[in-house]
C-alpha cells in the first residue's frame, strides 16, 4: 500500500480561539503551529489565513507573509492554500492565493448549506473559473467534495476539460449540510471515484478519527487538524494541531501503514 499523506487543516475560517486557544491567527502562531503538525507527520498544510484578530481573510499578501514564514522555517513541507475561504467572500477575494503560484489549492466542487442561514456558494461557473485558473498557473487543485452530487459535478467538468487526470479528491464529510461520516456513506464516496484518483478523508467533528481509520486500511490519505475538529478525544480539546496528528500517525502505525514525506507525498500526487 502507499504510505499515507496526512495534509493538517491548521486553522479553517470558521473556529475560533474561545473553541480552542491553539487556533492560529498570528504569523508566529501559524508557524508554530504547522511546524507542530510537520513534526508529527503532516506532509501538507491546509491554510486558511487570519488578520491578527483572528478575521478571516483571503487577502493575498497576508497568504504571502504566512507561506513564507512557514517556508523559512520547513521549506519542505506542500502548503495548499484554501480558495474556498468564508462563507460570502467572493470568487475573486477567495482566489487571491492562486497568484502567489502554490504546488495546490482547493477547488470546492459544489453549493451546500453550512449551518443556520449560511449557505458555501460554488456554482457550476464558479467551478469552472476556479478550474482554468488552477491550469493556466498550474496548480493542482484538491477537489473538495461534501456530497456525492459534488463527485457528478467534478467528473462532469473534468470532461469538459475543466479539471485534469489523475484528480485528487478530499471527501469532506460530517458538515452540518453535506453527507455525514457514516461508514456507509464512505464506502459510497469512495466507490464513486475513478480508479486512477487519490483520495484524502476529513472527517469532520466526531468523524475525525473513525473516518481517519478507515481511510488508512482502505488506502486513502487523511487530513486532520483544527479546522475540522478541535478535541482529541470526546470533550477533551486537542493542545495543537500536531496533537491531532499524532494521534493519526498513532493508528497508521497499529495499521502497518508508513508515512509520507512532503517528498513522498509529491511523488504519489504528481506533484513531483
Ligand atoms: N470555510 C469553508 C466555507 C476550502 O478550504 O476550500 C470553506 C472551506 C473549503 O473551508
Ligand atoms: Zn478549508
Amino acid at each position: 500500500m502507499e504510505k499515507l499523506i496526512i495534509t493538517a487543516a491548521i486553522s479553517g475560517a470558521e473556529v475560533t480561539k474561545e473553541m480552542n486557544p491553539a487556533v492560529p491567527y498570528t504569523i508566529e502562531e501559524f508557524v508554530r503551529e504547522a511546524g507542530l503538525a510537520y513534526k508529527a507527520g503532516a506532509s501538507i498544510i491546509h491554510l486558511h489565513v487570519r488578520w491578527d484578530d483572528g478575521r478571516p481573510t483571503q487577502d493575498r499578501e497576508r497568504f504571502r507573509v504566512v507561506m513564507d514564514a512557514i517556508r523559512a522555517k520547513y521549506p519542505e513541507l506542500i502548503i495548499q492554500p484554501s480558495t474556498g475561504g468564508a462563507v460570502g467572500m467572493s470568487n475573486d477575494e477567495r482566489l487571491q492565493p492562486t497568484e502567489l503560484k502554490p504546488e495546490m489549492a482547493t477547488l470546492d466542487c459544489g453549493t451546500l448549506n453550512f449551518g443556520g442561514d449560511e449557505v458555501f456558494e460554488n456554482t457550476e461557473n464558479t467551478i469552472k473559473y476556479f478550474g482554468n485558473r488552477m491550469i493556466e498557473l498550474g496548480i493542482k487543485p484538491e477537489l473538495e467534495v461534501f456530497d456525492k452530487s459534488m463527485i457528478d459535478m467534478a467528473l462532469r467538468l473534468h470532461k469538459k476539460g475543466y479539471i485534469k487526470s489523475p484528480m485528487h479528491f478530499d471527501l469532506v464529510m460530517g458538515v452540518n449540510g453535506g453527507i455525514t461520516g457514516d461508514l456507509r456513506d464512505f464506502v459510497f464516496l469512495r466507490e464513486s471515484l475513478p480508479s486512477d484518483a487519490t483520495y484524502t478523508v476529513a472527517g469532520v467533528g466526531r468523524f475525525e478519527f473513525t473516518l481517519a481509520a478507515a481511510a488508512i486500511i482502505d488506502g486513502g490519505h487523511v487530513r486532520v487538524g483544527l479546522e475540522d475538529n478541535v478535541y482529541i478525544s470526546k470533550g477533551v480539546p486537542a493542545r495543537s494541531n500536531g496533537e491531532l496528528v499524532e494521534k493519526v500517525v498513532r493508528l497508521a502505525k497499529e495499521f502497518g501503514r508508513e508515512i509520507a514525506t512532503p517528498a513522498e507525498a509529491r511523488k504519489i500526487l504528481g506533484l513531483a
